[in-house]
C-alpha cells in the first residue's frame, strides 16, 4: 500500500483537541482552512491566535513531494542534512525531464538514456533515505498524488506550485523551494506566515460546455496573477460540493496562477467517492468520523464576508466557457468574447497545435468529455484542421483510458498520445516548425502560458481552456470559433455543429493499472551508496555559500533592471535547461536570460560597468564575480512569479549577485531568496524604481541593525557623480535574519549538525 494509513489516523486524533483549542483563541466560528492550519501547528494546541498575513507560524506537514526537476537540488541540500532517513513520508516523481517528439513510447525510451544519470542518483537517493520513488513514465507528480496520498484535513509541502492540486481531496497542499522540503524532511518545522483567506462561494451547477476549469479561468480574471499572494482560497457552497474531486484539483492546481498560496475545498461525497474509486476507501471511513471538523463551521459559509478577508461569488449555472491568455493566464475572455478580442489585439487567428492533458486537466472525467468531442469529429465527417497532443496525468489514467477505448478515439481524430509526463507544459516539447519567426497560436489545457513556455519561441500566443475546449478549437483550427454557437464545413461540404460534451466521473469498470511505476525504499539503506560523478555536467554536489562579512554592502553594481513581467521562466529558464538542475554552475548560465533590459528592450544584453560593452546577463555577472564586485538586480511587480524552482534563487547567490530589489514579490520566490541567503528588497516608495540608472552604483545600508520590520537604506550613485537615497522594506523575521548572516539557511542546519 503506498499510502501511509497510520500517520493519517495520527492526524485525525489530533483533530479534536487541536481543533478544541483553536476554537478557544480564535474566539469565533472558524474555516476549514484555519481548521487544517491549527491541526498542523509545530507547536501542538494552539496557544495562541494568529493575525492572518503578518504573524510568521511554524507549521508540521504530514507528506513532501517532490519532481525530478527540483528533487535534484532539493536531495542535494538533503544529502547535508547528516540524517539516515527522511522524517515525513515523502515522495519523487520522474516526470519533468521527459521530451515530448514522437509520442509516449520512443519519448520515454529517449529520456531514459538522455536522463539515466539524473533518474539514477534520484532512485538511489530515494533508496538511501526511506523515499518512494515513482518512475519516469508513472505520471506527473499532482495528478500521481492526488490518486495516491492527498487526504482530507492533510498538510503537505511539495516542491512544485502546482501542489496545490490535492486541494481537490480536502487538503492544504503548497509548493515550496527545495530548501523548504530539505528541513521538512530533515525533521524541522515549515514556516509560513499566516495566511488571509478568500471564500469563493459557488451556486449553481455547471452545464454544457461549462467545465471545472471555467471556475478558475474566471477567478483568474477576477483575482489576476498577483490577487492571490499571501491568501488561501477556500471553495464552498451547493456548487463546490457538485463538482467532481478532480474537477476540484483542476480548480486548485490552477490557484497557483493567481500567486495564492493554496486553495482547497471541504471534504464531500464527491471527494469520498474519488477515493472509494481509488482504492482509499479505509481513507473516507477514517474522514467520515471526523467530517465536522474536514469542513467549514455552518456560521462561516452562512456569512462568508465576516470570516474572509475577501469573498467572491460564482454562479456555476450561468458561467460560460473561458479561454485565458495570451501571455498571461490572467487575461480571461469568455468564449463569446473571443473572437472580437483576436480581431481586436491582431493575434493570430489560426490555431496550430491544440494540446490536452497535464497535472492540471487529464483526468478520466476530463478525458471523456474531450474524447466525447473527438468522436464527433471522426462521426461528423470533420477532419481536424490543427495538430492535437494527449498528455496524460498518470499511468493509471493512461491504462484506463486506453482500455475503455479512449485514446482509440484520440488516434481516429488524429490524436498523438505523449508519454505520462510535463511535456510541452514545460517546454520539453520539440515542436515541428517551419518558422520559428511566424507569429502563431496555440491552445492548450495547461496552466501556464507565459512567453516561450511551451516550445521555446516568443512568438507563440498559448492560450489556456478546458480540455473540451480546446479539443473543439483544434478540430477548427480557430481562435474564433465558438462551438456554443457556431457550425464548421465537414469533408462532405455540410455545415455541422458539435453537442454538448458528455463525460463520466469515474471510470464504470473501474481504475487499473500494469504497473503503476512506483519503487519503495529500502528498509535500510545504511548500505545504499550515491555516487555523483565529480566530471558530471549534470549533477554537482553543492558547497557552502559564504556568510555575510557583518557589514553594509557598498559599491554593488547595478546587474538589470528588468522591465515588466519577470517570471521564473525568465529568471531561470525551463525547457533545454531542465537538464542542468542538478548543477548549479551549468544552470546558472541560464540567469535572468529571459528578462527585458529596462535600458535597450532586449533580452539577454546588459551594459556591464567594467568596461562599458553589453553582453549576456551571466557573462556580465561572472565578469562581476571574477572582480570581486557583488551586483544587485532590479525589478517590476510579482517578480518571481510562476515556478517554485529555487535555481531562480541560488543562480544569483551563487554568481554574487547581493539583493534583488523589486516592487513586489511572488510569495515562493521571496522565501527561496530568503532561505538561500540573499536579500530580498521591496522599494518602499515604488516609483523609486524610476530612479535607477544603467551605470548606477548602489550601496545597501542598516545591515549592521538588519531587524524584523525595519527598513534599510538604498544609495544609488550615478554615473555623474550625484547621488540619491531612499528606503526599502523587507520581510525577515528574527529567523531569516540568521538565514542571511549566515550565508544561507542551509549552513544553520549544517553547523548545528556538526555541534
Ligand atoms: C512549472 O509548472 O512551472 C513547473 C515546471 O512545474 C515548476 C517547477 C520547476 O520549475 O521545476 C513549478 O511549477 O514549480
Ligand atoms: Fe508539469 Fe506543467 Fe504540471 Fe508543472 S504545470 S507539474 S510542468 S504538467
Amino acid at each position: 500500500m503506498a499510502f501511509d494509513l497510520d500517520m493519517i489516523k495520527k492526524v485525525y486524533s489530533n483533530y479534536e483537541t487541536r481543533i478544541a483549542a483553536a476554537r478557544k483563541v480564535v474566539g469565533k466560528p472558524l474555516t476549514l482552512t484555519e481548521k487544517i492550519l491549527y491541526a498542523h501547528l509545530w507547536d501542538g494546541d494552539a496557544a495562541q491566535a494568529y493575525q492572518r498575513g503578518t504573524d510568521y507560524v511554524d507549521f508540521a506537514p504530514d507528506r513532501v513531494a517532490m519532481q525530478d526537476a527540483t528533487a535534484q537540488m532539493a536531495l542535494l541540500q538533503f544529502m547535508q542534512a547528516g540524517r539516515a532517513s527522511v522524517a515525513v513520508p515523502s515522495t519523487v516523481h520522474c516526470d519533468h525531464l521527459i521530451q515530448a517528439k514522437e509520442g509516449a513510447k520512443t519519448d520515454l525510451a529517449v529520456s531514459n538514456t538522455q536522463n539515466k544519470e539524473v533518474f539514477d542518483f534520484l532512485a538511489s537517493v530515494s533508496n538511501k533515505y526511506g523515499i518512494g520513488f515513482w518512475k519516469p513514465g508513472a505520471g506527473i507528480i499532482h495528478q500521481v498524488v492526488l490518486e495516491n496520498y492527498a487526504f482530507p484535513g492533510g498538510m503537505m509541502i511539495g516542491t512544485d506550485s502546482h501542489t496545490p492540486n490535492a486541494g481537490g481531496l480536502g487538503m492544504i497542499a503548497i509548493g515550496v523551494g527545495g530548501a523548504d522540503a530539505c528541513d521538512v524532511m530533515a525533521g524541522l518545522a515549515w514556516e509560513l506566515k499566516f495566511p488571509k483567506l478568500i471564500g469563493v462561494k459557488l451556486t449553481g451547477k455547471l452545464s454544457g460546455w461549462t467545465s471545472a476549469k471555467d471556475v478558475i479561468l474566471k477567478v483568474a480574471g477576477i483575482l489576476t496573477v498577483k490577487g492571490g499572494t499571501g491568501y488561501i482560497v477556500e471553495y464552498f457552497g451547493e456548487g463546490a460540493r457538485s463538482l467532481s474531486a478532480t474537477g476540484k484539483g483542476t480548480i486548485c492546481n490552477m490557484g497557483a496562477e493567481i500567486g495564492a498560496t493554496t486553495s482547497i475545498f471541504g471534504y464531500d461525497e464527491k471527494i469520498a467517492d474519488y477515493l472509494k474509486g481509488t482504492k482509499r476507501a479505509e481513507i473516507a471511513e477514517l474522514a467520515d468520523q471526523v467530517k465536522s471538523h474536514l469542513t467549514g463551521d455552518d456560521e462561516v459559509y452562512a456569512n462568508p464576508e465576516k470570516y474572509f478577508d475577501q469573498v467572491i461569488g460564482i454562479d456555476l449555472s450561468t458561467l460560460e466557457p473561458h479561454v485565458n491568455g495570451p501571455f498571461t493566464p490572467d487575461m480571461a475572455w469568455p468564449i463569446s468574447k473571443l473572437k472580437e478580442a483576436v480581431k481586436e489585439h491582431g493575434w493570430p487567428q489560426d490555431l496550430e497545435v491544440g494540446l490536452i492533458g497535464s497535472c492540471t486537466n487529464s483526468s478520466y472525467e476530463d478525458i471523456t468529455r474531450a474524447a466525447s468531442i473527438a468522436q464527433q469529429a471522426v462521426d461528423k465527417n470533420l477532419k481536424a484542421k490543427a495538430e492535437f497532443t494527449i498528455t496524460p496525468g498518470s499511468e493509471l489514467v493512461r491504462y484506463t483510458i486506453e482500455r475503455d477505448g479512449y485514446l482509440n478515439t484520440f488516434d481516429q481524430m488524429g490524436g498523438v498520445v505523449l508519454a505520462n509526463a510535463c511535456g510541452p507544459c514545460i517546454g520539453q516539447w520539440a515542436r515541428h516548425s517551419d518558422d520559428p519567426n511566424r507569429k502563431n497560436s496555440i491552445i492548450t489545457s495547461f496552466n501556464r502560458n507565459f512567453k516561450a513556455r511551451n516550445d521555446g519561441n516568443p512568438n507563440t500566443h498559448a492560450f489556456v481552456a478546458s480540455p473540451e475546449i480546446v479539443t473543439a478549437l483544434t478540430i477548427a483550427g480557430d481562435l474564433g470559433f465558438n462551438p456554443l454557437t457556431d457550425t464548421l464545413t465537414n469533408a462532405n461540404g455540410e455545415q455541422v455543429k458539435l453537442d454538448e460534451p458528455k463525460g463520466l466521473e469515474m471510470p464504470p469498470k473501474g481504475f487499473a493499472v500494469e504497473d503503476a511505476g512506483y519503487q519503495a525504499p529500502a528498509e535500510d539503506g545504511s548500505k545504499v551508496s550515491v555516487i555523483v560523478d565529480p566530471q558530471s555536467t549534470r549533477l554537482q554536489l553543492l558547497e557552502p555559500f559564504k556568510a555575510w562579512e557583518g557589514t553594509d554592502l557598498n559599491g554593488l553594481k547595478l546587474l538589470i533592471k528588468a522591465k515588466g513581467k519577470c517570471t521564473t521562466d525568465h529568471i531561470s529558464m525551463a525547457g533545454p535547461w531542465l537538464k542542468f538542475r542538478g548543477h548549479l554552475d551549468n544552470i546558472s548560465n541560464n540567469m535572468l536570460i529571459g528578462a527585458i533590459n529596462f535600458f535597450n528592450d532586449k533580452a539577454d544584453n546588459v551594459k556591464n560597468q567594467l568596461d562599458g560593452s553589453y553582453g549576456p546577463v551571466p557573462a556580465v555577472q561572472r565578469a562581476y564575480k571574477a572582480a570581486g564586485i557583488g551586483t544587485v538586480v532590479v525589478g517590476d511587480e510579482n517578480y518571481g512569479e510562476g515556478s517554485s524552482r529555487e535555481h531562480a534563487a541560488m543562480e544569483p547567490r551563487h554568481l554574487g549577485v547581493r539583493a534583488i530589489l523589486v516592487k513586489s514579490f511572488a510569495r515562493i520566490h521571496e522565501t527561496n531568496l530568503k532561505k538561500q541567503g540573499m536579500l530580498a528588497l521591496t522599494f518602499a516608495n515604488p516609483e523609486d524604481y524610476d530612479r535607477i540608472q544603467e551605470d548606477d552604483t548602489i550601496d545597501i545600508v542598516g545591515l549592521t541593525e538588519f531587524a524584523p520590520g525595519k527598513a534599510l537604506k538604498v544609495v544609488l550613485t550615478h554615473a555623474d557623480g550625484s547621488s540619491v537615497s531612499f528606503a526599502v522594506n523587507h520581510t525577515y523575521n528574527a529567523q531569516q535574519i540568521e538565514w542571511f548572516k549566515a550565508g544561507g539557511a542551509l549552513n544553520i542546519i549544517r553547523n548545528s549538525q556538526k555541534a
